[in-house]
């Protein structure tokens, strides 16, 4: 955990936030922002800064976070539509939170709009 890191708190239940999934190595909450009609993040329990930061030791996570955002898009009923699953990763590719988080973006009635 770090200290400043606001999913970090939001993992912690110190900062509010509307999950929709939650398991010993994963959480998914909406995003406060949302650019599409469902719009959840799906984050790792652990900190890790970024797709940048992660290394083989974390391979098995990782597919945790990706089946995760399958398991949400089901579970919402968005999956047979279809959505799209994003990692910004560092600044220059749009990441403005750094612990790392999967963008599962969908719900839309016919076909994404541009992001
Ligand atoms: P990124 O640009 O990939 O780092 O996306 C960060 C996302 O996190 C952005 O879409 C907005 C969202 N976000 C930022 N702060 C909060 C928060 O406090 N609560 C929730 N639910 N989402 C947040």
């Amino acid at each position: 955990m770090e200290k400043d890191c606001i999913f970090c708190k939001i993992i912690k239940g110190e900062v509010p936030a509307d999950f929709v999934y939650q398991d010993n190595d994963v959480v998914a909450f909406k995003d406060i922002n949302p650019q599409a009609p469902v719009h959840i993040l799906v984050v790792p329990r652990e900190h890790i800064a970024s797709v940048n930061s992660l290394t083989e030791a974390k391979a098995d996570l990782i597919a945790k976070v990706i089946l995760t955002g399958k398991k949400v898009a089901e579970k919402l009923n968005i999956a047979q539509t279809g959505y799209k699953l994003l990692f910004n990763v560092e600044r220059g590719g749009g990441q403005v939170i750094f612990h790392l988080h999967l963008h599962l973006l969908g719900g839309w009635k016919s076909g994404p709009e541009s992001l």
